[in-house]
């Protein structure tokens, strides 16, 4: 089923589009203005970009590519992403998003559900070798027909494509509407298996169009996308689309980190930024860009994990710029604190929803709405909020209820002017730096090593990271289980290094719930109480 998305409350000047369509729409509008800068200072106007974007997409229609198809993109946020991203929807092909710190293990389950013709990589990126990886995918998936890497042409070979030097005449417009898959996103996990969240060509405008007029973007803003631009947050919330469409510029960076950010905010004055809260923080508490001058700052975003009051204040203090919330999911609903909001409620508050058609729920274990100012489940329904996952009626069935509103797992409560607040979750997944890591699949990954009888994954409260992953291990013996062989051997199997637990404990005896279960929460206890007293 779709979501509905006729008569979404927009400005004339932001009429529905496919996606395929904005970035020429972009070009006649925007054309000399600067679209894209990267942090090698190299720039791109909107009609270069556009110029681009006709090649290649002309290139990848000669080679094979039709509407339609899917295509996953695994990159970094490079003029490669942009390209590959564009050329894509051009063609009309449905790119799967991928996150860049992705591994064998998420690629490859990813790949046989995606089933995409093609595959989109970086040349080689600090030490991995995205190459290889893609050579194995050609060897086990047998959809996959293309491989298009962002390099040198020396790479180029039968099976290997380089981006740049992709060629053919005119590429066809694709016959599309609104209600069409444009995108396929990336869900937090819950589960072993991975998920994808099929966004239309109208919500999806919808998303990064009304985000942007409440956000108050304009032409002359200059957005910094130093998380992943393939990120839903980063993408579109309302990130780069939402910047492209209101004629700013959007400047890339890799990295994520300061030393590479405040230069890039200084040099190019950068008014708009997204951060999930790990990065604030280092933000606010760094001493050496003490001198960096920040001053062109106008907004900051904070989203993708709860951001403490305190935090928050600092944020405000230190940086001297207006902060917003974003409490935000690939799904859909999308909440915000407003720009004129008072400051308590940005503090205090993760906002409230984009759209006047966002229905909220606010749920007891029953699916009974709680006493107003309780909290509860956040349950969702409304314009551009799916209706159910790709391929994945299992899920499907438990992630939405018969009337078609989404299970978030999310504890909230709502406050007297509407605003939600966070207070924690009931899905069983980790927030680590905004990244979500659902607790079954690195249990199930654990369960699979030698010597490893049970294991049982929690995030424990830190410092640094939001939440650390923390694994519980049942040896099969007597004997303590060794973290670092823990580790080498899931980084050798494939496991994305993000996933990989920060802490990693030897259990005898599990601390059980009432109902005999593993209690969680005694084990997150046990977590912090052994960091404290561990050298
Ligand atoms: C607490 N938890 C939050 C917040 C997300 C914008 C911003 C974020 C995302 C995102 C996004 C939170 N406080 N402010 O897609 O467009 C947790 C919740 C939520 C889950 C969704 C966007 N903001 N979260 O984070 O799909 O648990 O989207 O259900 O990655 O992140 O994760 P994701």
């Amino acid at each position: 089923m779709k979501a509905d998305i006729s008569e979404l409350p927009m400005s004339t000047c932001d009429k529905p589009m496919p996606l395929g369509h904005c970035l020429a729409q972009w070009a006649r509008n925007y054309g000399d203005r600067i679209a894209l800068i990267n942090e090698t200072g190299q720039c791109l106007s909107y009609a270069q970009l556009h110029d681009r974007v006709e090649h290649i997409a002309s290139g990848l229609h000669a080679a094979g590519l039709r509407a339609g198809d899917h295509a996953m993109v695994h990159m970094p946020n490079t003029f490669g992403f942009f390209y590959s991203f564009f050329a894509l929807l051009r063609v009309g092909v449905i790119p799967v998003m991928a996150m860049p710190n992705q591994r064998e293990q998420d690629i490859d389950a990813l790949m046989a559900l995606a089933q995409p013709t093609a595959y989109f990589i970086p040349d080689d990126v600090g030490e991995h070798d995205y190459l290889t990886l893609a050579q194995r995918m050609q060897a086990r998936h047998e959809s996959l027909r293309l491989v298009v890497m962002d390099g040198d042409v020396e790479h180029e070979t039968r099976n290997v494509q380089i981006l740049t030097a992709l060629k053919g005449s005119a590429c066809p417009w694709p016959e599309q509407d609104g209600r069409d898959t444009a995108v396929l996103l990336l869900s937090g996990g819950t589960t072993g298996m991975p998920k994808l969240i099929p966004r239309t060509h109208g919500d999806y405008f919808y998303n990064f169009t009304a985000s942007a007029r409440l956000c108050g973007f304009d032409r002359e803003m200059v957005f910094l996308a130093v998380l992943p631009a393939a990120h839903n947050f980063t993408l579109a919330s309302p990130g780069v689309l939402g910047t492209f469409q209101c004629g700013g510029t959007v400047v890339t960076s890799v990295s994520a980190s300061c030393d590479e950010a405040m230069p890039l905010i200084e040099k190019y004055k950068v008014t708009h930024v997204a951060l999930v809260p790990p990065l604030a923080k280092l933000w606010v508490e760094g001493r050496e860009w003490e001198d960096s001058d920040l001053s062109s700052l106008k907004l900051i975003q904070v989203g993708g994990a709860r951001l403490e009051a305190g935090l928050a204040r600092q944020l405000v203090d230190v940086i001297g710029c207006k902060l917003q919330q974003v409490f935000g999911m690939a799904e859909g609903l999308l909440c915000y604190t407003r720009l004129d909001d008072p400051l308590n409620t940005i503090i205090q508050t993760q906002g409230r929803p984009l759209s006047p058609k966002d229905e909220v729920r606010i749920v007891d274990e029953d699916d009974h709405d709680v006493p107003e100012g309780q909290a509860g489940q956040l349950l969702t329904r409304g314009p551009y909020t799916i209706r159910g996952y790709f391929r994945a009626p299992v899920q499907n069935a438990s992630s939405f209820t018969e009337d078609g509103f989404y299970r978030s797992g999310d504890l909230v409560r709502r406050d007297a002017n509407g605003n939600l607040i966070v207070e924690g979750r009931i899905k069983e997944q980790i927030n680590r730096c905004g990244e979500k890591i659902s607790t079954a699949e690195i249990e199930e990954a654990i369960s699979l090593l030698h010597g490893v009888h049970v294991a049982a994954a929690v995030g424990v409260p830190d410092e640094l990271l939001g939440e650390r992953i923390c694994v519980f291990i049942k040896p099969e013996g007597s004997q303590t289980i060794d973290p670092l062989h823990i580790k080498t051997a899931l980084r050798e199997g494939g496991l994305s290094d993000y996933k990989v637990p920060d802490q990693i404990e030897t259990i005898f005896e599990w601390p059980l719930t009432a109902a005999k279960k593993v209690d969680k929460r005694r084990l997150v206890a046990v977590a912090l109480q052994r960091a404290s007293v561990s050298p």
